[in-house]
């Protein structure tokens, strides 16, 4: 940037790069084998039964209340005028771009970051991991992150003279997953960049499945051109098999890739171990639901270390305390992550909210309003679609929980 904070040409170019390879990537993705390798769930009728127990502290845990306030959200330009900066900080072009001309990084030797933490990041390159320093080039003003790397970031690394590396740039990202810092919130922390699957796991007991975790994830996600697969584990611990029908209706009738594991009993390790194979996966979820153990029953040499859920708490007490990326044997990557709480919606406005509910709004064209938000206007036929048992509740719920959150269009915060 120069000192208007217009855009060179070169930095223009950089980001015209960058949405080439992320065009790119959807286009792989479109025509990707995802739904070849899971059984997507199908459209059925709606017969939706409404959850009658259906409360904020039925699936809140105490503790998640006072992350509310966390979860506050950038407007839409402020996020795009992020993204732009992140772009134009990209030092070098992708590497096996060859229709663009580019070359590998003259800065040094490529490599794919396996964890890192502040300025700290451990990099593989050929097999082998090396231990780095990342150069404090990358500031969040130029990247629009508090964190330079995260795993999945592909790297250029150098030697710096004196037996030690040192991670040069990061290159042009495909994907970013992001959440809001839990102290420097509404600041952005990258979880992972370019995975193309998110697992969301949530199990069904021990702790309770939270259904609006899983909406919040479906929609970045679906936002970040990352597919999500809804992984309810713990299944063993299902009981009542209508709840748990009841409970997970309204992603059969989303048609979403739905898995239902137990690290366990070993129930759909098997799909899950398939539907990883050749794929970079986050894998995402409240602490303890079991995404270690889930990753454990898959490929047991990956030794991650789980607890136990504390007993007073139902809660998990965050085992895993740095996300890492971990291979495969059937070939792709896992990056397993701590659990966390608080998963904001940065960027969404409220205009965009209706597309990532698509079954609500389907429904708002008979509201009385045409600009009706479904909160609390009269003749709404949203709600009365959900009173009638027509809408899941669940869905609704989670719905009108985010718009409470997001800022106006146009608003500035
Ligand atoms: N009953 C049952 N318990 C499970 C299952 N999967 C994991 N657990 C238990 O749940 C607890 C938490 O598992 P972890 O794998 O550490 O959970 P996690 O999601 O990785 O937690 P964090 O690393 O804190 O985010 C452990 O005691 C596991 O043994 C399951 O399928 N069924
Ligand atoms: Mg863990
Ligand atoms: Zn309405």
């Amino acid at each position: 940037m120069n000192s208007e904070g217009k855009l060179t040409p070169e930095q223009a170019k950089r980001i015209a790069e960058h949405h080439r390879n992320v065009a790119r990537s959807e286009r792989r993705k479109q025509i990707g084998n995802v739904n070849k390798r899971f059984r997507r769930t199908g459209k059925n009728n709606r017969g939706h039964v409404r959850r009658k127990d259906w409360t904020d502290e039925a699936y809140r845990p105490e503790d998640e209340h006072d992350h509310v306030a966390l979860e506050r959200v950038m407007p839409r330009d402020e996020q795009d005028r992020r993204r732009m900066v992140e772009q134009a900080a990209f030092q070098a072009p992708a590497p096996e771009d060859p229709d663009d001309g580019a070359t590998v990084t003259p800065l040094g030797r490529q490599g794919l970051v396996i964890s890192a933490a502040g300025l700290s990041a451990q990099v593989e390159m050929d097999g082998e991991e090396y231990d780095c320093t990342v150069r404090g080039l990358m500031t969040e003003l130029d990247t629009g992150f508090l964190n330079p790397v995260a795993v999945g970031d592909q790297v250029s690394v150098s030697e710096d003279g004196s037996g030690g590396w040192v991670v040069e740039t990061v290159l042009p990202r495909t994907t970013v997953l992001s959440r809001p810092d839990p102290i420097l919130a509404p600041r952005q922390l990258v979880i992972a960049a370019n995975v193309d699957q998110l697992l969301i796991v949530s199990s069904w007991r021990e702790p309770d499945v939270w259904l609006e975790l899983v909406d919040r994830y479906l929609i970045a996600g679906e936002r970040n051109g990352i597919q999500p697969i809804i992984c309810v584990n713990k299944a063993d611990l299902i009981e009542d098999e209508a709840e748990y029908e009841a409970a997970l209706r309204p992603y059969v009738d989303l048609g979403c890739i739905i898995l239902r594991t137990s690290a366990v009993t070993g129930l759909g390790v098997d799909e899950l171990r398939e539907g990883l194979e050749g794929s970079t996966t986050v894998v995402v979820g409240l602490s303890g639901t079991g995404k270690s153990s889930l990753l454990s029953a898959v490929q047991p040499d990956l030794r991650l270390r789980t607890s136990e859920v504390s007993e007073q708490s139902g809660h998990g007490r965050h085992t895993t305390t740095r996300a890492q990326l971990l291979r495969l044997d059937n070939g792709g990557y896992v990056a397993d992550t701590p659990g966390i709480r608080e998963f904001g919606m940065a960027g969404l406005t409220l205009g965009e909210l209706p597309e990532y509910f698509p079954e609500i709004d389907a429904v708002a064209s008979a509201c009385r309003f045409s600009n009706c938000s479904h909160m609390n206007e009269p003749e709404c036929a949203v709600d009365a679609a959900a009173e009638a048992g027509l809408l899941p509740a669940s869905r609704l719920h989670s719905y009108r929980l985010i718009w409470d959150e997001l800022p106006s269009d146009g608003e500035r915060m």
